[in-house]
């Protein structure tokens, strides 16, 4: 086989909670009279939650503190954290599960690399809080993607080398991320056309013709 391992990124790979994040950023924003919109919105895909919010507050007339930009990240997140309360098991499209399924059957470690803090609480909405073999995020890094800290922590978790898995993303800065650590990228989504990834995904399924 090709891989032994497969990392896949969370938000926008294996489910969709981009429409909660522009929820939540939005309101923030039109609170703080900042202009925010679903272009800047795909901005954030993959950077960690404070990076998000310097990249929203590059259109801001005014200046913030330590404090009080954590105190707005709590807002968002206390806000997305709702939002996501909507997620259900049907939000896990039957392509991606029969997809899992299917590399599982074949022998191949699957694992989650995501920047995302509220891992554990969107794979417990979908239905996969024991499925992975592994489970890297945003609780247990120092640097964000583009960095490929979390790569490299899930690789370790699997205990395989980068050479030996592919990392599946929809953001730049994941592909970035993923190239940086020495793995293959399959890319798709928002980041689809990204020349630095080996594998350009149509659709999910794909992954099943690319680990053979
Ligand atoms: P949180 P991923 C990323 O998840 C999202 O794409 C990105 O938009 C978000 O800012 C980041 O997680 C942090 O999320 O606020 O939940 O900790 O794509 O790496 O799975
Ligand atoms: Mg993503």
């Amino acid at each position: 086989m090709r891989y032994q391992g497969i990392i896949f990124d969370l938000d926008g790979v294996i489910c969709s909670t981009d429409e909660y994040h522009y929820q939540a950023w939005k309101a923030l924003s039109d609170r703080l009279g900042i202009p925010f919109d679903r272009e800047r919105n795909n901005l954030l895909r993959g950077v960690s939650r404070m990076e998000s919010l310097s990249i929203i507050l590059e259109k801001s007339e005014k200046t913030y503190t330590a404090e009080e930009k954590a105190a707005f990240t709590d807002e968002k997140n206390e806000l997305y954290r709702k939002l996501l309360c909507q997620m259900s098991t049907a939000d896990l499209s039957a392509e991606v599960r029969a997809t899992l399924e299917a590399l599982r059957g074949r022998g191949l470690k699957l694992a989650i690399g995501s920047s995302s803090r509220n891992t554990p609480f969107i794979l417990e909405r979908i239905g996969l809080a024991d499925f992975f073999d592994a489970v890297a995020d945003g609780n247990c890094i120092t640097h964000s993607k583009p960095h490929p800290e979390v790569f490299l922590k899930a690789a370790d978790m699997i205990s395989l080398s980068p050479s030996h898995c592919l990392v599946v993303e929809d953001a730049h800065a994941g592909v970035e991320a993923a190239c940086a650590g020495g793995f293959d990228c399959a890319a798709m989504g928002d980041a689809r056309e990204d020349a630095r990834a080996r594998w350009h995904l149509n659709t999910f399924a794909d992954l099943l013709t690319i680990a053979e």
